[in-house]
């Protein structure tokens, strides 16, 4: 009698994207940036937690680009810092929306 043991290789998860699952609390410090900007313009620094890949920098840049009178955003993922320049200010509600609309968490 021969048994036979068939031994299915477990796929091992590839490593990276783990957004969506555990968001990495991690402290960040927010630096006041100065940055020349024209006067018609408001450049705003957020702090977005959560965060964890390309895809989540790229999540996060399009709803909070999709604000009414943003004209860009820019994501730095390694600090969670997110730089939005709008024609107007743009209130917190607004930009916390749309980052939790992304999924993430906007720091305050
Ligand atoms: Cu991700």
């Amino acid at each position: 009698m021969t048994e036979l043991t068939v031994i299915q290789p477990e796929a091992s998860a590839a490593s990276g994207c783990s957004c969506c699952a555990t968001p990495a609390a991690e402290a960040v410090a927010a630096a006041p940036k100065e940055s020349p900007v024209s006067e018609d313009q408001t450049t705003a620094v957020y702090t977005v937690s959560g965060m964890t890949c390309d895809h989540c920098v790229k999540s996060v840049t399009e709803e909070v680009g999709a604000i009414d009178g943003v004209q860009n955003v820019d994501v730095v993922l390694a600090t969670g810092q997110v730089t939005v320049t709008s024609a107007a200010p743009l209130t917190v509600e607004a930009v916390e929306a749309a980052v939790d609309e992304a999924g993430y968490t906007l720091v305050h």
